[in-house]
């Protein structure tokens, strides 16, 4: 994709009707496009209202012109903004009257890609762009507007700095060796080392946090026929989702919702019971739950509660796969004496509640976000993906061992080398070509 400085346009607003439509344009001149389409140049950065001129100069529609000058623009290129009547008609005329005029279609993410290579935003913050406009929930959005705005980037380049002063005194060892670095000894370097691998080992851990608002829990419904299943998602949904009857092997296909756990979205799957059956559809029914189940980050195993944990129940927990986090829920306590608690037993985390009353569900609601790393009152995460959870991860693990080689000084200046690679590669520094490529290919086009 790199021709960057050509003319790229797109429609920068959702498909279909609208107030307002916008057709953007970026590139290194537009100057003789502005003047083809609104017959003029406009005063920069200023609003001014505008017919857009078909190539008879007969108008194809009305309305503000917004002119960006590079490289005072988002992209850092000149930017030209048309904002017209939102109709899909409208906006298809006005882009192909772009094309015409020698624009060609912008591709997924080009803009801030652009604006990422006029350094007018770092990767992690360009990454932030496309997660705000996906937040599913309020508290996604404000994380990703943190990282949007540089607090996330301002944290790695202090501990790229961090790591930078580092690098010099090891290496000025190096060239040195007789003399004591700088009048720093090794516990310094060690003291320095333990204090940015804390601060990394904060970052990191508000990091995994921070991809839980973007990503979500995928949880899994699983479990016999009729032990409520059903009535748990219906409960837990807050509406009637689910068929719920006393038929056991009631639910056949996968029923998905989608919740909002204190900000946390949670995807939850009701699942056809599982069981040995004859039916033909039952048995496709229970063919997809194994898959939702291998798919999921979290079981919830529901048993009923008058029954107890049977030998039906355990034959199935066996077959989870290894390593699956599961919580295994005491469904039905209102039709015996047990009361609604948590409780570990067996290396399980057991919460008896009543899908139909609803007691205990606030003890479940809060089991889910634990079990999935949540703090409550989380406040200051970062939206983070995996690549910067990864990068992170590989920093922690490097100073770890940097701390050993503290006698070994070519070891340590190759190691904190390596640190200092994978900090670089969140905020785009060393970063190749195909992975910049796939990361603004899921942006929307005109963004
Ligand atoms: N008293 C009581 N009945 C419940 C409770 N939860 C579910 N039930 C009843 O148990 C029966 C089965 O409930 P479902 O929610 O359909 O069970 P399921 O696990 O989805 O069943 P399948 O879809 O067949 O696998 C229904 O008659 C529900 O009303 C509960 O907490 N208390
Ligand atoms: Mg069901």
């Amino acid at each position: 994709m790199a021709r960057s400085g050509d003319i790229i346009a797109a429609v920068a607003t959702p498909l279909g009707r609208g107030g307002i439509g916008i057709v953007r344009l970026s590139g290194d001149d537009l100057a003789p496009i502005v003047r083809a389409i609104i017959g003029r140049i406009p005063e920069v950065r200023r609003a001014s209202k505008a017919a857009f001129l078909d190539s008879s100069g007969l108008p194809l529609d009305e309305g503000v012109v917004l002119y960006f000058r590079a490289p005072h623009s988002y992209t850092g290129e000149d930017v030209l903004e048309l904002q017209g009547h939102g109709g899909p008609v409208v906006m298809r005329m006005v882009l192909s009257r772009c094309t015409e005029l020698g624009a060609r279609l912008a591709d997924p993410g080009e803009f801030t890609r652009r604006a990422f290579e006029n350094n007018r935003l770092d990767l992690a913050q360009a990454e932030a762009v496309a997660d705000l406009i996906d937040a599913s929930t309020e508290q996604a959005a404000k994380s990703a507007l943190r990282s949007l705005r540089g607090q996330f980037s301002a944290l790695i380049q202090e501990f790229e700095s961090s790591l930078v002063d580092l690098r010099m005194l090891v290496e000025a060892g190096l060239d040195f060796p007789e003399e004591e670095i700088d009048g720093v000894d090794r516990s310094d370097l060690s003291g320095r080392l333990v204090r940015l691998q804390d601060a990394v080992g904060r970052v990191l851990s508000q990091s995994r946090r921070g991809s839980l608002l973007r990503t979500g829990i995928q949880v899994v419904l699983a479990g016999q026929p009729n032990v409520g299943k059903s009535s748990l998602l219906n409960q837990v949904a807050g509406e009637d989702v689910a068929i719920v009857t006393s038929v056991a092997g009631t639910t056949r296909d996968p029923i998905r919702e989608s919740l909002n756990l204190e900000g946390v979205p949670l995807n939850i799957i009701d699942t056809a019971g599982l069981r040995e059956a004859s039916d033909e559809v039952e048995v496709l029914g229970i063919q997809r739950s194994w898959r939702a189940i291998d798919q999921a980050d979290l079981v919830l195993f529901l048993v009923d509660a008058t029954q107890g944990l049977t030998e039906a129940d355990g034959a199935i927990i066996a077959k989870l796969p290894a390593g699956l986090r599961r919580i295994v829920v005491f469904n039905k306590i209102d039709l015996c004496s047990e009361l609604p608690r948590i409780e570990l037993a067996l290396g399980d985390t057991r919460i008896y509640l009543s899908a139909k009353t609803g007691e205990g569900i606030e003890l479940l609601r809060s089991a889910l976000l634990q079990s999935a790393g949540w703090q409550s009152g989380d406040e200051d995460v970062f939206i983070a993906r995996e690549r910067h959870i990864g990068a992170l991860e590989l920093v922690e693990r490097i100073l770890v061992q940097a701390r050993g080689q503290l006698r070994s000084p070519e070891l340590l200046a190759e190691e904190l080398r390596l640190a200092h690679k994978a900090l670089g590669s969140i905020v785009g520094e060393f970063t190749p070509d195909d992975l910049l490529g796939e990361i603004f290919s899921r942006f929307c086009i005109g963004k």
